[in-house]
Parts: C-alpha cells; sequence; structure tokens
C-alpha cells in the first residue's frame, strides 16, 4: 500500500490496485445476437460483468469501453498512459486486418497490450489471417470464446507483477 498521502504508483488506483484498460471493437456491442456458433452467447455487457468480477479477484480492476470508431479506439489508446493504466486488452474486431493506425497507436503509447479474439481469425476465411496489431502487441489470445478476455487478463496481470 502507497504510504499515506503519497500518489499512486503508476497504473495503479487510489487504492493500489492495478487498472487495465480494455477495448472492443467494431460490431463487438451485437455479441451474444448473432453467429453464437462462432462468438458464443455471451453479451458484451455479461462480458464486462465478469472481466470486473475476475479482476477484483486479482486484485485489479477494469475499465471496459467498445467503439465501431476507429478514430475513438485511437484516441482512448493514446490517452490510457496519461489515464493511469498499467496496460491494455484490444479486441480490434475487423480493424485488426485493416488498421496500421491502431497499429502506431499501440506502438507510440508504450504500454504493454495484449491482443484479444473470441474467435481464432487464423482458422477462418483468409482476410482475417492477417493481423496488423500483433507486431506491436505482447502477446495475443484469441479462440477461447468470451474466455479469452480472462486469460488474456490473468496472463498480462501475472506480468505486470513480474515486472514490479
Ligand atoms: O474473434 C474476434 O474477436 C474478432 O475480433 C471478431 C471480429 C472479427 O472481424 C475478427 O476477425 C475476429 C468481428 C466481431 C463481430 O462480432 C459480432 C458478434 C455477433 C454478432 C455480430 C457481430
Amino acid at each position: 500500500m502507497s504510504p499515506r498521502g503519497a500518489a499512486p504508483r503508476r497504473g495503479t488506483s487510489s487504492k493500489g490496485s492495478t487498472k487495465i484498460l480494455v477495448l472492443s471493437g467494431p460490431n463487438l456491442d451485437r455479441l451474444g445476437t448473432r453467429e453464437p456458433h462462432i462468438y458464443g452467447s455471451t453479451t458484451l455487457p455479461q462480458l464486462h460483468e465478469g472481466l470486473a468480477h475476475a479482476a477484483a479477484e486479482l486484485g485489479a480492476s477494469v475499465d471496459c469501453r467498445q467503439s465501431n470508431h476507429e478514430g475513438e479506439l485511437v484516441t482512448w489508446l493514446g490517452r490510457a498512459g496519461d489515464d493511469g493504466f498499467a496496460g491494455r486488452l484490444l479486441n480490434t474486431g475487423a480493424y485488426t486486418h485493416t488498421s496500421y493506425a491502431l497499429h502506431d497507436a499501440i506502438k507510440a503509447c508504450g504500454l504493454p497490450v495484449v491482443e484479444v479474439h473470441i474467435s481464432n481469425p487464423e482458422a477462418r476465411e483468409a482476410f482475417r489471417h492477417v493481423s496488423l496489431i500483433a507486431a506491436a502487441c505482447i502477446a495475443k489470445v484469441a479462440g477461447f470464446g468470451p474466455d479469452s478476455y480472462r486469460t488474456a487478463l490473468e496472463a498480462l496481470l501475472r506480468r505486470l507483477n513480474q515486472s514490479r
């Protein structure tokens, strides 16, 4: 715990827990409504709630956001360091396969980012086999359904705790 009156360590809340930003990209707000054989039947609010519980059990907290707009995701990534996050989980949806802007935003921020996918894009259509963000991320978790997010959160927190 920080001494009384001292500023919290970078990436931790005032209560001392590690703060993780969780971003989901285009169409993921429709999770649980279509294609359950690919994406499962969990909705995004349910996924976010489960992640918040998992984070609390691990002494961390999550701020989960979704946007259908590339520029908004870029802005959130760019502010993540100043906003006091220690790391980020990122499911950029179909922008994964198209966006150099997101690649640059991940690199510029300097915080560890884990690429997350519900499905396994490499086992699907050819256009999903390329990730333009993978080279800017520290790791990737894909193919475990909605559990990919939780698995990525646990691994990222372990990595952050090792480097403290
Ligand atoms: O597997 C993933 O998490 C993806 O990022 C999901 C993206 C897809 O474009 C990526 O290749 C892989 C698509 C998200 C669309 O999700 C929907 C789910 C249910 C209903 C409509 C959209």
